[in-house]
């Protein structure tokens, strides 16, 4: 995260004069949760932040100067152990603070966290947006719909058309914001969506192509780079290479696995990160030296080199 982000919140913060604030992933699940936290609170303050390194957006809230009394609600990230002592300093600087989330948890962190904040609700039959429903609007059909459009993304059932167009017309937080608040107020396809999902259409086709020539099979490992469209770059990996990991990198050493074998949150706890059996990620976390490093030498970088390790020791598949 960088010094401009730090001050965008810094200074968004300060002129904020609601109560919530939400601390979320970036997927569609996550934008159903921002959009029911604004149809439930109105006036929401909402960071997106990648699963990776939400902890820093915590400090960040933690330097806060806080003027009225604020609630941090998390949802749609998963607990790692980084996040505790500062979660634990919001606790103790007053802040009220809830949790809801549907990712893998440590046994002895979730004991840890729970002890330590208001709420912490993790439930991995559901999605997150649908415990936020649960929890804040139940009953309420808009609601209801919204929970039942990020569910269809989510667990992959892709039944709903709408999934596909609103999760692909998120590109960047101000979609994210603009398409939460629509949601929010039950529109959930209209011309404006329409447009914005036509525009990363192009862009997408455009990344993923790129993210295949750039990739290449190390054993039955896929590996490429690229900074988004993750889940189907990773798609189009398994079914070019037959490959039963795949490996995305980012070139800050943001990273995604997925893998057959229910096995990619044990790899990417390795590196700081966490998430689902088949679908997870984690962070190399790259010094200056090694994004040059990588940008000349690519895979063969020692670190993206552990990472490809690691992986085909967990893949039995
Ligand atoms: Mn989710």
């Amino acid at each position: 995260m960088c010094a401009r982000v730090n001050r965008q919140v810094l200074r968004g913060l300060s002129r904020f004069d609601g109560h919530i604030v939400h601390l979320t992933h970036t997927d569609l699940d996550a934008v159903c949760c921002d959009a029911l936290f604004k149809r439930r609170y109105g006036n929401v303050f909402t960071i997106f932040s990648s699963v990776q390194d939400y902890s820093s957006y915590l400090e960040l809230l933690a330097q806060a100067e806080k003027t009225t009394n604020l609630t941090l609600c998390l949802s749609d990230l998963g607990g790692v152990t980084s996040a505790f002592e500062v979660v634990a300093r919001l606790k103790s600087k007053g802040w009220h603070v809830e949790w809801r989330d549907h990712h893998v948890w440590d046994e002895r962190f979730f004991e840890d966290i729970k002890n330590v904040i208001d709420y912490l609700r993790v439930d991995r039959e559901l999605c997150a947006c649908e415990i936020v429903y649960t929890d804040l609007l139940d009953g309420d059909l808009i609601a209801k719909e919204i929970a039942a459009i990020g569910r269809d993304r989510d667990f992959w059932i892709n039944n709903d058309p709408r999934s596909e167009v609103l999760s692909t017309a998120i590109s960047d937080d101000k979609s994210r914001e603009e398409i939460a608040l629509r949601l929010s107020r039950g529109a959930f396809a209209d011309a404006q969506i329409e447009a914005m999902y036509a525009l990363q259409i192009g862009r997408k086709s455009e990344a993923i192509s790129k993210a295949i020539q750039k990739s290449v099979l190390l054993g039955r490992t896929a590996v490429t780079t690229s900074n988004g469209y993750t889940s189907d770059v990773a798609a189009r990996l398994r079914d070019k290479y037959h490959s039963t990991t795949e490996i995305i990198l980012r070139g800050n050493g943001v990273f995604s696995v997925r893998t057959v074998a229910p096995v990619s949150n044990q790899i990417a706890m390795l590196f700081n990160g966490g998430g689902h059996p088949h679908a997870a990620g984690g962070n190399l976390s790259f010094t200056r030296r090694d994004q040059i490093g990588f940008r000349l030498i690519g895979y063969r970088l020692a670190k993206v080199q552990k990472l490809i390790e690691a992986a085909s020791r967990f893949d039995h598949s």
